[in-house]
């Protein structure tokens, strides 16, 4: 993972002090601020694991400007990082903008020598995973998440393209190594060995750990999931899909960050969703400041599970029954009488496979933020190490459910019957 980076001429990390003269120069950032760039307010607002990103105001309007830098930003210059996942964030924004909308923040800018990527502001938006954290509600998340990925799926998949242009994006995101190294070792290897990067909520988290380690079930499922995560080049995947990857209002939905976008499994944006949904929802009795406080947060949450299935779902189906023109599965070989059954119940079997991945990958998902290198806020701020180990502890025992008998659910109530009830908080 730490391979050096050769830092390219031409480079430097953008500073507040001069960034307004910089997106002077830009004629798409000057007309959307407005006014003289000495009239701009720049701020850098970053709170990720990755990258620079400011916030700047005009008079007529905002920008947003996101860098790389040549390193991992919560690891410092100790953890070189290419500077290229700048690169394909905006290649992927450009991949599926045609497919899904306003779903994402508009790109007015990439500046291939900086790394930069100049988008929409998203105002007043906030990140998913803060709101979710603060017990707030977003009426309709559930469902755009499970619409979005369904577009962006289904439109980047075998389904829809003719292979020559799948194979031409699939070879240019194919040079996206470094990011998918990461996610190689951060969620399929690390979290089910002795790393130093692990870590966890010691000692009592120390039993649960080592029963991992030692579960040669898990084990082998956590493989094979990362086995077919390299190998399944079944759609262009955000490669992030968590829920710091979103920006949420009341109204609106918004999926930001895909730098570790490229061909793989579909179920593993499913799982990384789904998962975080549940991560969530294990960490609510923590994070309550009474008994009962946050139950009907939690319930929300699970109806957020079951809309983000459901709609993925049906709006995969509905886009396959429509005319497409993708090389798997030709139209035109299924004009005969009684070929509309066989085509459906192949369309339920690619679904079936799909649902069982996603509760795969959420697992994988949810395990890596216990047990591995980056954890996630709603668990990381439960201060009390005692009652975070029992949200923790709950969210590896779903976990290693849905890793080794996932075949077992064949729906999304059945998935989610698996949560422990709340008499047993
Ligand atoms: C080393 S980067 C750690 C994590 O942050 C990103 O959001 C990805 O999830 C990555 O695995
Ligand atoms: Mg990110």
């Amino acid at each position: 993972m730490s391979t050096t980076t050769a830092v390219p001429a031409g480079y430097r990390a953008l500073e507040t002090g001069s960034l307004a003269h910089w997106l002077g120069g830009l004629p798409a950032a000057c007309e959307r601020l407005g006014g003289a760039p000495a009239r701009w307010t720049v701020r850098e607002v970053g709170d990720g694991n990755l990258n620079l990103v400011f916030l700047v105001d005009g008079p007529a309007g905002s920008v947003c400007v996101k860098q790389a830098l040549p390193y991992l930003r919560v690891a410092g210059p100790s953890w070189p990082m290419t500077l290229e996942r700048a690169y394909y964030e905006q290649l992927y924004y450009a991949a599926v903008a045609p497919h899904v909308g306003a779903a994402i923040p508009r790109v007015f800018h990439y500046d291939a020598e900086l790394h930069a990527i100049v988008m929409e502001s998203l105002t007043p938006h906030v990140i998913l995973r803060r709101g979710l954290i603060a017990g707030h509600r977003y009426a309709n998340v559930g469902r755009d998440i499970g619409e979005y990925v369904a577009r962006a799926g289904f439109f980047t998949s075998d389904l829809a393209e003719p292979f020559e242009r799948k194979f031409e994006r699939l070879a240019r995101f194919a040079g996206n190594t470094e990011l998918v190294r990461i996610s190689v070792d951060l969620i399929f290897t690390d979290p089910y060995l002795e790393s130093p990067r692990n870590r966890h909520t010691r000692p009592q988290l120390d039993r649960d750990v080592a029963a991992l380690r030692a579960d040669g079930a898990a084990k082998a499922a956590a493989a094979e999931l990362g086995r077919r995560f390299l190998g399944e080049t079944q759609a262009l995947i955000h490669g992030d899909l968590h829920s710091g990857s979103i920006m949420v209002t009341a109204t609106d939905t918004r999926v930001i960050d895909p730098e570790f976008a490229f061909y793989g499994p579909l179920g593993f944006d499913l799982g990384a969703f789904l998962g975080n949904l549940v991560l969530a929802w294990c960490a609510q009795p923590g994070l309550e400041r009474s008994p009962g406080e946050r139950d009907a947060h939690r319930d929300w949450i699970l109806d957020q599970a079951k809309a983000f299935w459901t709609a993925f779902r049906d709006r995969f189906l509905a886009l396959w029954r429509e005319p497409a023109h993708g090389d798997a599965w030709p139209v035109a070989m299924f004009r005969a009488p009684g070929d509309a059954a066989a085509l459906e119940s192949a369309r339920r079997r690619y679904l079936d496979a799909l649902f069982a991945d996603m509760l795969g990958y959420a697992a994988c998902k949810m395990i890596r933020r216990v047990v591995g290198f980056a954890h996630v806020a709603d668990l990381d701020d439960i201060a009390d190490p005692a009652r975070r180990a029992r949200c923790e502890r709950s969210a590896l025992a779903i976990a290693t459910h849905w890793l080794t008998r996932r075949q077992e659910c064949r729906s999304i109530d059945d998935a989610l019957a698996v949560l422990p009830d709340r008499s047993a908080r």
